[in-house]
């Protein structure tokens, strides 16, 4: 609860950050229409700002790098990753590509951020057809050079060898402990490196709300509000809609029982927007109130939090086509497939901790060429549907266990009917 208390004020001087640096840069807009950037005031804040989205970018390879490992090295034995991880692995990229392109969908129909164009920011650099075409995205994810990759941040490239280093390790058997051991230390470590770059956050978050909003005045609040609202919009469709329809076709389960029975799950996810510290909620959820075996639980859920984000890349979608909008970038559809591609194999990479979704939409907009900067827009949103998005995110991950332990006939239908089954205070 006391590390809960301290992240809800965190939230809380987030929000303000974004209140008093939007109040900030209206004023100042309204007082000196000229570019920010001719003020001392407009090159601190520039600094600060980009100061934060490099720490935030700072963050990835090493984040994806422990996190993943983790994740497969944590399945314990090479057989058990045939049967289970392979039907998981399948059903967690199926529910993950159906909740981005739906969103991205939803969001090219609504179009957020439409016709307002960012006024004096030099997009002629910028065009999504810089794009590597969708073929060449997938043929790259081998590295030549795994060094080169790490080096570089080619994520693609970074998660495919963390993937087949991880399968590796489990084929070492009881040698690969110690590495094993090393790698959730360090898992551990970079959490807390999160935790660091997090706690700058409202300071990062007030002077890239300020300069953005003194440059572009308050015309640019209208379609950041569009935004959340189709982001909402989408998470709450593939909340009660696509991932019940997957649960209902693929198990046979009531989805309204699901729901009552994951709710605690899902009320710890948005109170601490991180997968990772739901771990124990939702394996008890799916376990003593839902009745599925911990032998396939213990794996689905940890594997689920790390690999399993349907929320974020709902995120991700909605945002790109938002900054696609907002920069008068046409991304085109082999643009929206790369976006597509890059989100799912994204989630893969994201650890279940607070933020890491936006440090990865930085990857996915510097794929598809899109202005790192315009993270700036959403940010000061971000933490309020991160806390949205990680419900999702854990309500997939037990979706896809209830599925697999169905399926494994690993499932005690009597727990699950028995709406007393392991009550936890919500
Ligand atoms: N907060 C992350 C999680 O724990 C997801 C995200 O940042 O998008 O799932």
């Amino acid at each position: 609860p006391r590390s809960g208390d301290r992240r809800m004020s965190l939230t809380t001087k987030i929000m303000l950050a974004m209140g008093l640096g939007l109040v900030f840069g209206v004023i100042f807009n309204a007082l000196d229409s000229d570019a920010i950037d001719k003020h001392l005031v407009g090159g601190l804040f520039h600094m600060v700002g980009r100061m934060f989205v490099n720490a935030l970018q700072m963050l990835v390879v090493p984040l994806v790098f422990f996190s993943l490992i983790c994740g497969v090295a944590g399945i314990g034995d090479v057989r058990i990753l045939g049967r289970v991880g392979g039907k998981s692995f399948g059903l967690y990229l199926a529910t993950t590509a159906t909740a981005i392109a739906v969103a991205i969908l939803i969001a090219l129909v609504v179009a957020p951020g439409q016709g307002f164009v960012m006024e004096g920011v030099d997009t002629s650099g910028v065009t999504g057809k810089d794009a590597p075409s969708v073929w060449d995205t997938f043929a790259n994810v081998i590295p030549r050079n795994p060094v080169a990759a790490f080096a570089s941040g080619e994520m693609l490239q970074i998660i495919f060898y963390t993937i087949v280093l991880g399968v590796a390790v489990l084929m070492m058997g009881e040698r690969s402990k110690p590495f094993v051991e090393a790698c959730e230390y360090m898992n551990e470590v970079m959490m807390k490196i999160v935790q660091i770059v997090m706690y700058f956050a409202p300071y990062g978050v007030f002077c890239l709300i300020a300069k953005t909003f003194a440059e572009q005045g308050l015309g640019l609040f209208l379609p950041v509000l569009t935004y959340v609202l189709v982001l909402v919009g989408a998470l709450l469709l593939h909340l009660f809609g696509t991932l019940m329809l997957y649960l209902k076709l693929l198990s046979g389960l009531s989805p309204i029982t699901f729901m009552k029975k994951i709710r605690p799950a899902q009320v710890f996810a948005f109170s601490t927007a991180s997968s990772n510290a739901t771990i124990p909620v939702t394996l008890r959820c799916v376990t003593e109130r839902m009745g599925v075996n911990n032998s396939v639980a213990s794996f689905t859920v940890p594997f689920g939090a790390t690999i399993n984000m349907d929320g974020t890349a709902i995120m991700q979608g909605v945002a790109t086509v938002f900054l696609a909008n907002v920069y008068g970038i046409d991304l085109g559809l082999g643009g929206y497939m790369t976006v597509i591609a890059m989100a799912v194999l994204a989630s893969i990479g994201t650890a279940g901790v607070p933020g890491v979704g936006l440090v990865m939409l930085t990857m996915v907009l510097g794929q598809v060429g899109l202005p790192i900067e315009g993270i700036a827009l959403i940010l000061g949103v971000d933490r309020l549907m991160d806390m949205i998005r990680t419900a999702v995110n854990i309500t997939g991950d037990a979706v896809v266990t209830t599925i697999v332990a169905k399926g494994e006939g690993q499932i005690d239908m009597a727990v699950f009917q028995n709406p007393d089954a392991g009550v936890i205070s919500d």
